[in-house]
């Protein structure tokens, strides 16, 4: 879409030249200048006063070297990343990723995604994202051990407690934040809420594990209910088997789904009598295996090499919980000729633009995952609260203020849609409502 307004397309072309080479972050750039048109608008001191054009330069980006000794003794380079997007609202916030597929235009696509995503969880978190193109597969834990505690001796002098706090994204889960938080309270002589998604021995919060995932189904049934409709007895589809994917699972099917495919970055899985959750559990969580190995056990189920293809299987609503770009135009009219009526985005950036343009253009409910995945930063941000606090609360009144959350992240989306006149345009709604107290409080600050 061309904009109208000639001084956001005029800040996108220079986002464009002034990050060449950075696709992802471009994407999710111009997706939300979109949804701002109408915003600036009616409201044009962000444009005049500096706001949009601050909001697309990081604050800061922090760019290491990651050395550190494999099982055969021989030293491997990685490239560290932390770019520190916005700090209007609070500390920096956000995940660390790693895969060999990052560089520094994913983590600054991701850390712009997260500065929305944190203001509309309600909860005071700037937005930052972390990673490395460190490649945790096939690794022995001591290598993965040896590698954190790399890392985190550069990243240590750059976070804090009231400054920025990493948590897990793909590739890191409780064992990589046990490694660098350890690392971190070495350094640093001090035991404090640094990190979330900590083990629950050492100041995790319960439920921060199933967050985001339960989040989502949280979100979409939000978004379900909406238009008279539920969960019970609905055939889902969910992309990738990670940590998102998993409780994705676990939550829907306890409102009453089927989850009948899941996948990984080899191939896809589908069993018409439901995916056992128990056993992909055991596969990925437990022997950090393949998706494929599902067969070992369940022989009537179906493996089918690479994971695009998940998306011709007939469902009620798909959650994509992979990676960005995952979901293409094809993949979306399949979705749609197959008769899809809700899509909810676990991963970060997940659809593309065309993909978004065909659900909308078709009337499927479609929930942005700046909004439906926001359940696990929430989480964190309220792992936080119980470490300042020096105190825990219990999984139920986690999970019921996580509930109340994501009611609120929809209710507030689905109002600043109406406002600006895109009723049922959940994208423009959460990039309106994220963007409008992140503006406001870089306004009050004077020149941003
Ligand atoms: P995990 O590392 O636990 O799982 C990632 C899953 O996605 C795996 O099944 C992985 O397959 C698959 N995957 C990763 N990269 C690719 C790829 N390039 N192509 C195909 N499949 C891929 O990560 P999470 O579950 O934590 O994260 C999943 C998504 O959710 C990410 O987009 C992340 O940013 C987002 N997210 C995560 C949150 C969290 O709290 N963890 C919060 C909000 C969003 P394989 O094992 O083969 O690599
Ligand atoms: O994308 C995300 O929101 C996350 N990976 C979670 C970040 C966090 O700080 O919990």
């Amino acid at each position: 879409m061309a904009f109208k307004n000639q001084e956001l397309a005029a800040l996108m072309e220079r986002v464009i030249k002034r990050n060449p080479g950075e696709p992802e972050f471009h994407q999710a750039v111009q997706e939300v200048l979109e949804s701002l048109e109408p915003v600036v608008e009616r409201r044009p001191e962000f444009l005049t006063k500096g706001v949009l054009e601050c909001l697309v330069e990081p604050e800061r980006i922090i760019k290491f070297r990651v050395p550190w000794v494999d099982d055969q003794g021989k030293v491997q380079v990685n490239r560290g990343f932390r770019v520190q997007f916005n700090s209007a609202i609070g500390p920096y916030k956000g995940g660390l990723r790693l895969h060999p597929s990052v560089y520094e235009g994913i983590i600054k696509f991701l850390g712009f995604e997260q500065v929305f995503k944190n203001s509309l969880t309600g909860l005071p978190i700037g937005g930052g994202k972390g990673g490395s193109d460190f490649d945790p597969k096939g690794k022995s834990d001591a290598e993965v051990m040896r590698f954190c505690q790399s890392f985190m001796t550069e990243l240590c002098r750059h976070i804090g407690p009231d400054t920025d706090v990493p948590a897990g994204d793909i590739g890191v889960g409780a064992r990589e934040i046990g490694y660098m938080f350890g690392q971190y309270k070495r350094i640093r002589n001090e035991f404090t809420g640094v990190l979330t998604g900590k083990g629950l021995t050492y100041g995790g919060s319960l439920a921060r594990k199933e967050a985001t995932g339960y989040g989502l189904c949280y979100f979409t049934e939000e978004m379900l209910k909406a238009a008279g409709k539920s969960f019970e007895g609905k055939r889902v589809v969910i992309s990738g088997s990670g940590n998102v994917a998993i409780y994705a699972h676990e939550k829907a099917t306890s409102l009453g789904a089927k989850v009948v495919a899941m996948s990984d970055s080899n191939g896809y899985i589908y069993d018409a009598d439901g995916v056992c959750l128990d056993t992909v559990k055991g596969i990925k969580e437990v022997r950090r295996g393949r998706i494929k190995e599902y067969l070992d056990t369940h022989p009537k189920a179906e493996y089918h090499e690479g994971c695009k293809n998940i998306w011709t299987i007939a469902c009620d609503v798909a959650l994509p919980c992979a990676t960005q770009n995952e979901l293409d135009g094809d993949a979306a009219a399949t979705l749609v000729k197959n008769g899809v009526i809700a899509v909810a985005e676990g991963a970060n950036m997940p659809s593309t633009p065309d993909a978004i343009h065909t659900f909308q253009k078709n009337g499927v409910l479609f929930g942005p995952a700046k909004a439906a995945n926001a359940g696990g930063v929430a989480t964190s941000a309220l792992e936080m609260s119980q470490n300042s606090m020096r105190y825990s609360w219990t999984f139920e009144e986690v999970d019921a203020k996580l509930h109340q959350i994501m009611k609120g992240i929809y209710a507030n989306a689905a109002k600043a849609a109406e406002e600006y006149g895109m009723k049922g345009n959940l994208v423009a709604g959460a990039n309106i409502a994220g963007f409008l107290k992140v503006a406001e409080s870089m306004l009050a600050f004077g020149a941003c």
